[in-house]
């Protein structure tokens, strides 16, 4: 396994739709353990593969970041069947760093998707777990969280990025 690096808002990997998984490969296993080593190391309660270079449709969920493995949930091509109710609360995220915003979401989410043996799973979450599906999913359609805050706070986070982008290239 390996720890991978995260992009940065300001990536068209991160912007674009990803692709469904056709077949759960010895690559997307190996892609789904190094995004688990991945958030863990980073830390962080959740992972999509585009954060990590891939436009696939794989997500990774650990609220115990580590410490409970029954609190790992691996979905391949997840999709939102059910939701419910509506919560504002505190995000941030591992490719937007040191930004923190509330954000709507619904309170609770019913999520289909596939294992990592390919078998179709279901999995109800309320709260913050409901949350980082969400979050995740739309990692999964090119949507960063800082889309659904105001077009000031977009604009001037954009701005924060793209500046320090090109002071990075051109120190
Ligand atoms: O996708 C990501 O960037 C990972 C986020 C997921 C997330 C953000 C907000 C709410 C739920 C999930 C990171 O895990 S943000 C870091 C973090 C760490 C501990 C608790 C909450 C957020
Ligand atoms: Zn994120």
């Amino acid at each position: 396994m390996a720890v991978r690096e995260i992009l940065i808002i300001g990536d068209p990997i991160l912007t674009r739709r990803s692709e469904p998984v056709d077949a759960v490969t010895e690559d997307i296993v190996r892609l789904a353990r190094d995004m688990v080593e991945t958030v863990h190391a980073a830390p962080g309660i959740g992972l999509a593969a585009p954060q990590v270079g891939l436009n696939k449709r794989v997500i990774v969920v650990d609220l115990s970041v580590g410490e409970d493995p029954d609190a790992l949930h691996v979905l391949i091509n997840p999709e939102i069947v059910a939701k419910e109710g509506e919560a504002i609360c505190e995000e941030g995220c591992l490719s937007v760093p040191d930004i923190k915003e509330k954000v709507a979401r619904p309170y609770r989410v019913v999520v289909r998707g596939l294992d990592l043996e390919g078998q179709a799973v279901e999995i109800e979450g309320e709260d913050l777990l409901a949350r980082a599906f969400c979050h995740e999913i739309d990692h999964l359609d090119g949507i960063l969280f800082v889309e659904k805050l105001s077009a000031l706070k977009r604009t001037l986070i954009k701005k924060k990025f793209k500046k320090s982008a090109a002071a990075a290239k051109s120190p």
